[in-house]
């Protein structure tokens, strides 16, 4: 395909309920869209970096400058490109992996609804539903927790995943697994809020039956992750830490994680997620597709991904009604504890374009032949 133009659109939507995780308390999504318009078609794409770089280095407003000023210009310099090629056409700038993500997988969905192909069924899904989980916020009490869980096993959730942090731990994890009974599907995520001086504490953790404690230590440590795995009966799964299908590889091969957390813009976009899927299959090692509070288009391509043979684990693969009132595209209703793969042409799901207006921070930014 030959580009014509992208569109960056910035959108603010308010969340249902804040989401307070050991790093941030978000009261909305400020959510980055690509819109790319091609001679064959056209294409959109989520950026799931947040408005504050804390989960990880990316944030949106770098985004739109590497996308702006790098990544369309590089496509543009291309000429005829496809989606197999565009993170060859990245490779110049380093990292930035959410901002290209969010390009490539906007070239995807153009290049499949061209050939009117579904992302389900080229990334070789084996289902068409898919198991749900929900990620749980730090709450202001544990009463106030347990009735927010409560609500989740009410609607049919299949696993349940806590965040914590230090001084939100050993009490709200047992309340919860009191509240599911011994057979619920329980996890936890500290999203890098822990040190090795914190092992004992953690190791409290063990007596609750957990699926995984997920990401206890920073990204750059798996060090210490190693030694935490070797320490403590409950699996170790990494998030934030993998940022490529080698960095998995080697983390796996050391022993820091036996579980991995899979998600699309952390690793520079679908086909790496793909590739990551691929190596933990043959490594026999169980994958679960995270999320980063997604619209749903989004949501959409993450579902399709977690159709694949490996997703052995429920997801972060929430309905579109645990985060908003209204999503930008039809919305993503849980149907027994699970959402259906969509199967229409690339992301299967129509952008509705008047939200996109209504709820716009400022007006699309369109970069042309001419930019970088
Ligand atoms: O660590 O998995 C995480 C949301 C934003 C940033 C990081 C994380 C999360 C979640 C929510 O846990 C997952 C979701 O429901 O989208
Ligand atoms: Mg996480």
């Amino acid at each position: 395909m030959r580009l014509e133009a992208v569109e960056l659109h910035l959108l603010a939507i308010p969340l249902v309920r804040p989401f307070e995780t050991s790093f941030s308390r978000q009261t909305g999504r400020e959510v980055l869209l690509v819109h790319l318009i091609t001679d064959i078609g056209e294409g959109w794409g989520e950026c799931v970096a947040m408005a504050d770089p804390f989960y990880s280095s990316e944030h949106v407003a770098g985004c739109v400058d590497v996308i702006t000023r790098y990544l369309t210009p590089s496509l543009f310099r291309a000429g005829d490109f496809t989606a197999e090629g565009v993170a060859g056409l990245f490779s110049l700038v380093v990292g930035h992996r959410m901002a290209k993500a969010a390009v490539e997988a906007a070239v995807l969905d153009a290049q499949l609804r061209a050939t009117k192909t579904s992302f389900g069924s080229y990334f070789g899904a084996v289902r068409e539903f898919v198991d749900c989980g929900v990620s749980v916020g730090i709450s202001p009490t544990i009463p106030d927790l347990l009735d927010e869980v409560g609500s989740y096993v009410e609607q049919g959730y299949k696993r349940i995943k806590l965040k914590i942090k230090p001084g939100w731990d050993v009490a709200p994890v047992a309340a919860v697994r009191e509240l599911l009974g011994p057979d619920g599907l329980l996890q936890v995520d500290a999203n890098t809020a822990y040190t090795l001086d914190d092992l004992e504490r953690l190791r409290e953790l063990d007596a609750f039956d957990l699926l995984l404690i997920e990401q206890p230590f920073v990204e750059e440590d798996i060090r210490s992750h190693v030694l935490l795995a070797q320490a403590i009966a409950t699996p170790v799964c990494l998030d934030e830490s993998i940022v490529d299908t080698g960095v998995a590889v080697d983390a796996i091969e050391r022993g820091a994680t036996s579980i991995i957390n899979i998600k699309a813009g952390r690793v520079g976009g679908y086909l790496e997620a793909v590739r990551l899927h691929d190596a933990c299959l043959s490594l026999g090692v169980p994958v679960w597709c995270g999320g980063m509070l997604e619209t749903g288009i989004g949501r959409a391509a993450n579902v399709a991904l977690a159709a694949m043979a490996g997703f052995t684990l429920p997801g972060d693969t929430s309905a579109s009604d645990r985060y908003f009132a209204e999503d930008i595209t039809e919305p993503f209703v849980l149907e027994n504890g699970q959402l259906r793969v969509p199967t229409g042409s690339g992301t299967g799901v129509t952008v509705r374009t008047e939200l996109v207006t209504d709820w716009a921070v400022w007006p699309a930014r369109t970069i042309g032949p001419d930019a970088g």
